[in-house]
């Protein structure tokens, strides 16, 4: 089994970031992106996998095999990704691409490099309610060793309400994101949506990507993004990340999936004092976030 990195948290204009990308900010503020690039971008946990396969499936027209040709994470690299072993990881793989490319990222807005905005490229954000954020960040830095240790629950949930997570503010992501969702090209979805009523989600992004699908590949891409269905499949469940990365005796990163865990895992104080903060948070930003569906 690997051990837990433990390293430092270093801010950028005052949101934490790992060393590792501190130390390389300078590549990743230089990226350039060209305009037929789709950035995907959401607060972790969000539901970025999810998406990444969806967008994926409409590209090569539900072709399931052509989705198969490489693990998520190489497919559509997450742009601010470092490791030990290649300190540019993500932009390494990103240089080698021609585009379009479909990048992942977790920046907050104000983060992002700023070739993206120049070039005019779309983006697709995706929100999460912050309670089955919180509880799937939580699992997932307890079996992901390069993220902090996350200790005791309360002292986590505590850090995620006051912004001192990995990529910082919940608030401050969904609610930026929101603001200038009409000023560029920003098509703004909830994993709480796609639960819902995924054909339509897959439908407006499919829209959003001017791509025309039959109503059957459309069904067929919901079929094969379900949790069920993404959790057998090697290329998009993190299998390949290995264990010296992900401690799974601990979890699992396709761990449930679902919209209202955080009723398992919030006692009942904790969940009047979140809301009571919520609710100050979100009073400047009218975003539908909805806790059940
Ligand atoms: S990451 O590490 O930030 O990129 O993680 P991300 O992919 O954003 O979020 C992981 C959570 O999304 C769940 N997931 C899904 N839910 C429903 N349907 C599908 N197809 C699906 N794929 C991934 C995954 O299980 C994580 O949520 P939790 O609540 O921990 O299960």
């Amino acid at each position: 089994m690997g051990q837990r990195t433990n390293e430092a948290m270093c801010p950028i204009q005052g949101v934490p970031l790992p060393a590792r990308i501190v130390k390389y900010w300078t590549k990743v503020e230089q990226f350039q992106a060209s305009k037929e690039d789709l950035l995907i971008a959401t607060y972790p946990k969000a539901g970025t996998t999810w998406t990444q396969e969806v967008v994926d499936l409409i590209l090569n027209d539900g072709d399931v095999e052509k989705c198969k040709r490489a693990p998520t994470q190489v497919r559509m690299p997450l742009l601010e990704m470092t490791t030990a072993d290649d300190p540019s990881a993500g932009i390494t793989m990103l240089e080698a691409m021609v585009p379009p490319r479909v990048i992942k990222t977790h920046l907050p807005i104000q983060l992002v490099p700023h070739s993206f905005w120049e070039a005019g490229c779309k983006v697709i954000y995706v929100a999460r309610n912050p309670k089955d954020s919180v509880v799937s960040y939580y699992h997932f830095d307890r079996m992901n060793l390069s993220q902090p240790e996350p200790g005791p629950w309360k002292q986590y949930l505590e850090k995620f309400m006051t912004g001192q997570l990995v990529w910082g503010s919940w608030y401050d992501h969904v609610k930026e994101y929101w603001r200038k969702r009409h000023d560029k090209k920003i098509l703004y979805i909830f994993f709480e949506d796609m639960k819902e009523d995924p054909a339509r989600e897959v439908s407006d992004i499919a829209q959003f990507l001017g791509r025309q699908l039959s109503k059957s590949i459309i069904d067929h891409i919901v079929q094969m993004t379900t949790f069920s269905v993404m959790r057998e499949n090697p290329m998009a469940n993190y299998s390949t990340v290995p264990d010296t990365k992900f401690d799974r005796t601990v979890s699992e990163f396709m761990r449930k999936g679902e919209v209202g865990d955080w009723k398992n895992h919030f006692s009942a104080e904790e969940d009047a004092a979140f809301d009571e903060h919520y609710h100050r948070m979100m009073a400047d930003c009218p975003l539908p976030i909805r806790f059940t569906i």
